[in-house]
């Protein structure tokens, strides 16, 4: 069934390298504890400790509309939301376990409102499903030993059923793909060592969900971890490839090319604090100046970016992340045009910024004051139809003073004497 069409790959892909930034979410009983999202496995929790958070669950505030309306503020175009992470715990109404949302005090179908609410904001509905599972009863905690902190004395492995897991996964990805309406991205999570690709049957599972979601993007984790290319890059790809590389809290050095030197489609997916999951004692939030140049980082090496927030057990956004989203969505709003449908540029990366491309038109991303005019390495003033300071739509011309005398090769932008640049955080032009 499976066969790679570059074609309607790239078709399918359209929307996707357009929007280039997305939010990420991760929220799910360990919002209650607060220590990430990684705490059951890392305190070692039995079934029974970690099951009084299930009795707790009840996050009052939820209020998806208005998670939605605050990424799209932000200028983000797509969302993604933990239906499932590795504690095993769905936010839907899944017909194969009782350890979901439907049965805690809440007693509502988190994802159902959740897909509702996105779609109604216009943003593309995305949902993040772990591999990983540390509830299932046929899920193992001691196989991979690369991976110490899965090892909960616990849970021995005796009479676990790896096929049957395999099934629950499966059943719980139909239900994703039926009864949510259109899912635009699915990002799976994650594999590692022999639990990889078919362990998880994974062209079998890709083929039914790429026939109950054609349109649908997967990531490439059922292939790899965040560290991995994977077979879309060897030129021999795999059914379960995954449509982009996901990488993890970085950003590549030159962006992602396959063995022949073509550049491939990722998303570099990172925190604003350290912590995925809400975490109440992590505060070391990455200023939103510091995000809105990663963002632009990623989209210069032709990359998306989709930034996480940890809401709480109420199912309310952390402060630091509703103030960090809109400062940067008022640059966005200011200078969207530099990031919406641009990508890698042509040009040598500048010392004071980064530049992005879209069709013949460059943007020169000014993160740092350039003394004098703004050098525009490169490209020649016959080349130069105009320049313009995007968030002003102001005419910049192209210097005519005694330092671009002295460099004639050198085509200036010419910004004015004062040092101090339009926008400290990123001047654009
Ligand atoms: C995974 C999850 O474990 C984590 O909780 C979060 O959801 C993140 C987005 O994805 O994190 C990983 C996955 C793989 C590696 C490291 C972190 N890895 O292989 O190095």
């Amino acid at each position: 069934m499976y066969s790679f069409n570059k074609e309607d790959y790239m078709k399918r892909m359209e929307w996707y390298t357009q929007a280039r930034f997305g939010m990420f979410l991760h929220w799910g009983l360990y919002s209650i504890p607060a220590r990430g999202e990684w705490m059951r496995s890392f305190e070692k929790l039995t079934d029974e400790e970690y099951g009084k958070y299930f009795e707790e669950f009840n996050p009052v505030d939820y209020d998806p509309k208005k998670w939605a309306k605050l990424a799209k503020k932000a200028g983000m175009k797509y969302m993604v939301l933990t239906a499932k992470h590795h504690d095993g715990f769905c936010l839907f109404d899944s017909g194969y376990t009782d350890f979901k949302a439907t049965n805690t005090k809440c007693g509502r179908d988190l994802i159902k409102e959740y897909v509702e609410a996105v779609r109604a904001e216009g943003l593309k509905v995305g949902l993040y499903y772990s591999l990983l599972d540390w509830h299932h009863e046929d899920y193992p905690h001691f196989s991979d030993g690369a991976h110490p902190m899965y090892q909960n004395p616990a849970y021995p492995d005796e009479g676990r059923v790896w096929e049957r897991y395999v099934e629950y996964l499966h059943n719980q990805v139909r239900e994703l793909c039926t009864n949510y309406g259109k899912i635009d991205i699915l990002w799976f999570d994650y594999s590692f060592g022999e639990y990889s690709g078919e362990k998880w049957g994974a062209t079998r599972l890709v083929n039914m969900v790429r026939q109950l979601q054609p349109g649908v993007i997967i990531d490439n984790r059922l292939e790899v971890s965040g560290s991995g290319l994977g077979s879309l890059a060897s030129g021999n790809p795999l059914p379960y490839h995954g449509d982009f590389v996901s990488p993890e809290q970085i950003i590549p050095q030159e962006g992602i090319r396959d063995i022949n030197g073509n550049p491939l489609i990722w998303e570099a997916c990172f925190t604003m604090n350290d912590s995925w999951g809400y975490n109440l004692k992590d505060k070391y939030f990455k200023p939103a100046p510091m995000l809105i140049r990663k963002l632009v980082e990623c989209v210069s090496k032709g990359g998306n970016m989709l930034l996480n927030v940890g809401p709480d057990a109420r199912g309310n956004f952390p402060e630091e992340s509703v103030s960090r989203l809109k400062e940067i969505g008022k640059w966005m709003e200011k200078n969207g045009e530099s990031i919406y449908g641009c990508g890698m540029s042509d040009m040598p990366r500048p010392d004071f910024g980064r530049i992005t491309q879209k069709g013949n038109k460059l943007y020169y991303h000014i993160f740092d004051n350039t003394i004098g005019p703004v050098p525009l390495i490169g490209i020649e003033k016959k080349d130069v139809k105009k320049i313009r300071l995007i968030s002003a739509g102001a005419e910049v011309p192209i210097a005519d003073n005694w330092v671009s005398k002295n460099y004639p090769e050198i085509t200036f932008a010419d910004l004015g004497k004062n040092p101090i640049l339009p926008d400290p955080v990123d001047t654009v032009l």
